[in-house]
């Protein structure tokens, strides 16, 4: 089982979402920003990488939002864990994505999340004020 992570971006009563530009069964579908871990490295250590990557920001990690099967799942292959940060950078979309933008609760039914983040997304909605 390979271990993804991602981060819930949080700004105020706003995260980010933002959209993926690939693989093509995932393309135009929001998520929250990360990606896989690589062999040897702490989990956070590669989500403050990606988020690095991805996005040009330097991300503080907060506490884990934990599922309650422990791990979200992606498929049979990948979990994923995920974290609450918070950034004082504005998230640049690069490669992996063709746009990010700051959604309140009221807007998370407009987004069409890939399937792994909907429970996510979940979560996320109920615990934002707005
Ligand atoms: N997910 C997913 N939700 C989510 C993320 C960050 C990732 O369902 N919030 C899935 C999508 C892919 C797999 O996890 O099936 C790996 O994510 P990806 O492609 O963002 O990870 P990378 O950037 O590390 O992948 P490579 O380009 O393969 O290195």
């Amino acid at each position: 089982m390979r271990l993804v992570v991602a981060a819930v971006l949080r700004r105020g009563d706003r995260v980010l979402a933002c959209r993926r530009t690939r693989p093509e069964a995932l393309a135009g579908l929001w998520e929250f920003p990360g990606g896989k871990v690589e062999p040897g490295e702490a989990p956070e250590d590669a989500l403050v990488r990606e988020l690095a990557e991805e996005l040009g920001v330097n991300v503080r990690l907060g506490t884990e939002l934990v599922a309650a099967q422990g791990m979200w799942p992606i498929s049979t292959e990948l979990a994923m864990r995920v974290w609450w940060a918070e950034t004082e950078g504005e998230p640049v979309a690069g490669e992996s994505h063709d746009l990010v933008r700051w959604v309140g609760r009221g807007e998370f039914g407009e987004l069409e999340w890939v399937p792994a983040d909907v429970a996510i997304a979940a979560l996320v909605a109920d615990s934002l004020t707005g």
